[in-house]
């Protein structure tokens, strides 16, 4: 054996995931058993000084446009290669490779690119031969918010917000890639018109693999506020709603687990990968997480971190005006539903600081030795604009649902934050179609996810079990389990083993007679709030 040599490497395949993300391009090689063999990344600012970005991106002056050069993320999938190869991994043994993008953001090919991606030169670098390959140089990314005009005018065209997120799965959204299109279209006719092909970030870089365009995918292709995500497949009235000829700039759309045939010569001829390695569909960053985390049928993931995600596995999905519905990336029949929440361990420290001195430790125990219900107080904490939904402020609201400035005491504030954070994700995610049931698993992820205090309350809200999972680079692991999917084809979960969750609470037995009512409290104060009459 050589010494370069992986032992577990020497008896399966292995599958390469790849996650073309803000800030990095990151890869994780697996093998059949479901380990990690190699890693590697390439940061765009530090290794690529020469693109300038900050954060892997260019804020504009105006203060609303956000771009990325597109030829630097391909630079950087130069440099990612090599750093694979120097770590020892074995292009040949890879069975099949998947990845994911930042959702959103677009790459427009100039006419004649798609005969450069079939030409590749395994000698050349790729940045080298693609260097021309882009009628738009620089690719509006998701931080972009210079799209309002445009998205005003989409939902007027399609009947209103809801109409639109009835279609769609989401109300239009500046960074959502229709209204980007349609401000290229409106300020770069010359350019739009010398554009053959428009890609995600997703199935640009699925494209490179391919060696030929690349369709995007179902679960991605779900926010543009384009595509039909009941019919699955473009809205011809949102294609017409934001530009010509979008149909034939986009291709059609596919089941993001389809396997759309082997890897481009330019791999087997230079990275020595063998030439039935099959690339499976791309797919966006929070699909390709789904996928990483393992989640069912009926499950609820939530990230805790400086902003609060909740991801949901949706059968029977409701558009609403907050949240976005995709179609699923691991089953293309359901959904998965998608509600980001702006004020989480931000304001959970805030609250921290002002009400223990900075000490979770104090924090836990004064949220403990309040009872669950919290007397029928109710508190949102809102300190920076929130997301989920539109508003602004503190409020907080008494047993009689009467607006109070403050509460009597600290273990009543800690309580009211942590119930009123988790009563919010409740409220949404029952919106949006999802059921609670005996079945419900929450699996809690992210830095709060230690937190037994706060997980205790989550359970209880919820009145399920709430299980934590320690995965780290959820985006390329879950691309690297997609592409073993995509490849043996069946169910997700019968060919993907999930990891092996730990469980951290089950709700306690007064916890349904107590958060039922509550829920409801709060969605109406909520709604309240939302339409001004609180
Ligand atoms: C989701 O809608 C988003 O805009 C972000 O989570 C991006 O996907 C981050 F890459």
């Amino acid at each position: 054996m050589a010494d370069n040599e992986h032992p577990s490497e020497m008896v399966s395949k292995t599958y390469l995931g790849f996650d073309f993300s803000t800030q990095r391009v990151k890869t994780i090689v697996i093998n059949d058993n479901q380990e990690i063999l190699h890693e590697a990344d390439v940061q765009f600012d530090n290794d690529l000084p020469e693109y300038r970005t900050h954060g892997g991106i260019n804020a504009h002056k105006d203060g609303m446009t956000v771009t990325a050069p597109t030829i630097m993320w391909v630079k950087a999938l130069d440099m990612l290669m090599d750093k694979l190869r120097v770590s020892g991994a074995d292009f040949s043994l890879v069975a099949a490779i998947s990845g994911t993008g930042q959702q959103h953001g677009s790459v427009y090919w100039r006419v004649g690119a798609r005969d450069t991606l079939k030409n590749l030169q395994p000698e050349k670098f790729l940045h080298d031969q693609m260097a021309m390959a882009f009628s738009i140089t620089d690719s509006p990314v998701w931080m972009d918010s210079s799209t309002t005009l445009q998205c005003r005018n989409l939902e007027e065209k399609l009947g209103g917000a809801q109409n639109l997120a009835d279609i769609t799965g989401s109300r239009a959204y500046e960074r959502f890639t229709g209204s980007q299109i349609s401000k290229i279209y409106e300020k770069r006719k010359e350019a739009y018109k010398h554009t053959e092909r428009i890609s995600l970030v997703s199935s640009f870089a699925c494209s490179i693999f391919l060696g030929d365009y690349a369709p995007i995918d179902l679960a991605d292709g779900s926010g543009m506020n384009l595509l039909d995500i009941n019919t699955k497949s473009w809205s011809q009235e949102c294609l017409d709603a934001c530009a010509p000829d979008l149909r034939e700039k986009l291709g059609e759309a596919v089941p993001a687990h389809t396997n759309l045939g082997p890897v481009s010569a330019y791999f087997v001829d230079r990275y020595g990968f063998s030439p039935e390695c099959a690339v499976i569909a791309f797919t966006g960053d929070n699909p390709a997480s789904l996928a990483g985390m393992s989640l069912r049928e009926g499950d609820i993931a939530l990230s805790l971190g400086t902003s609060d995600s909740l991801f949901l596995w949706l059968k029977e999905p409701k558009p609403k005006l907050e949240g976005n519905i995709l179609i699923n990336p691991v089953d293309s029949e359901d959904y998965m539903g998608l509600l980001c929440f702006k004020n989480g361990s931000i304001t959970r420290e805030r609250i921290r600081d002002e009400c223990s001195n900075g000490s979770w430790d104090i924090f836990n125990q004064l949220l403990d030795m309040t009872p669950r219900g919290n007397f029928g107080n109710i508190g949102m904490y809102y300190d920076h604009m929130e997301i989920t939904p539109a508003l602004k402020g503190v409020f907080r609201f008494n047993k009689s649902d009467d607006a109070v400035p403050r509460f009597t005491s600290h273990e009543v504030e800690v309580r009211a934050l942590v119930e009123g954070q988790f009563l919010s994700k409740r409220v949404y995610a029952e919106n949006l179609g999802y059921k609670i049931d005996s079945r419900t698993r929450v699996l809690a992820t992210g830095g709060a996810s230690n937190n037994l205090s706060l997980l205790q309350v989550l359970s209880d809200v919820f009145n399920a079990a709430v299980y934590v999972m320690d995965i780290a680079n959820s985006a390329s692991l879950g691309c690297a389990y997609r592409a073993k999917h995509g490849l043996l084809e069946g169910k997700f979960k019968d060919v993907i083993k999930a990891p092996d969750f730990k469980l951290a609470c089950n709700p306690n037995t007064d916890a349904a007679q107590i958060y039922e009512p509550m829920v409801e409290k709060f969605r109406n104060l909520e709604e309240c709030l939302v339409a001004g009459k609180k």
